[in-house]
């Protein structure tokens, strides 16, 4: 399963600025039911650390730069966030932090559902566990 699942959107800019639009279903491979933002992160503060068991997010970086490390328990994959008109998908049941924001980064996330903290797993050692009972 390749953990690097980045979907380039469609630039719709002019001379006037950029512009990017995002539609369920056509550009990202869910209903939208949440968007949350992350940004003024102090120097050197990861993020994350977590997987969650259902959630299916869409990262993208409107604004300055991130590193995302995804791990399902058999492979881990790092890659950067570093423009407005690409994005990464992650489905559930990965293992994500991230790292390296850059003062200017606004982390925008789409998600296709609400916030339950019970999605949540935290402690790694569990994530493992359960990644051992999911046949992939
Ligand atoms: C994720 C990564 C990429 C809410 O009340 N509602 C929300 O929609 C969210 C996202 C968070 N919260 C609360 C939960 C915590 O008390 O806001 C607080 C900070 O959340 P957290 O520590 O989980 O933040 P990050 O940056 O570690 O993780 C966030 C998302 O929570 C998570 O779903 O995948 O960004």
């Amino acid at each position: 399963m390749t953990l690097n699942k980045k979907i380039k959107l469609k630039q719709l800019g002019d001379r006037r600025g950029n512009l990017v639009a995002i539609e369920s279903h056509i550009d990202i491979p869910f209903d939208i039911k949440r968007v949350y933002y992350i940004y003024n992160i102090p120097e050197s503060t990861p993020r994350g650390f977590h997987a969650h068991k259902e959630l299916h997010q869409f990262l993208i970086c409107v604004s300055g730069s991130c590193k995302i490390l995804m791990d399902d328990g058999l492979q881990k994959h790092e890659t950067i966030l570093d423009s407005g008109s690409e994005g990464l998908f992650m489905d559930g049941m990965i293992w994500h932090e991230m790292h390296d924001f850059t003062s200017d980064c606004v982390l925008l996330v789409l998600c296709n559902e609400l916030y339950y903290e019970s999605d949540y797993i935290r402690d790694y050692n569990e994530f493992l566990k359960l990644t051992k009972t999911i046949v992939k």
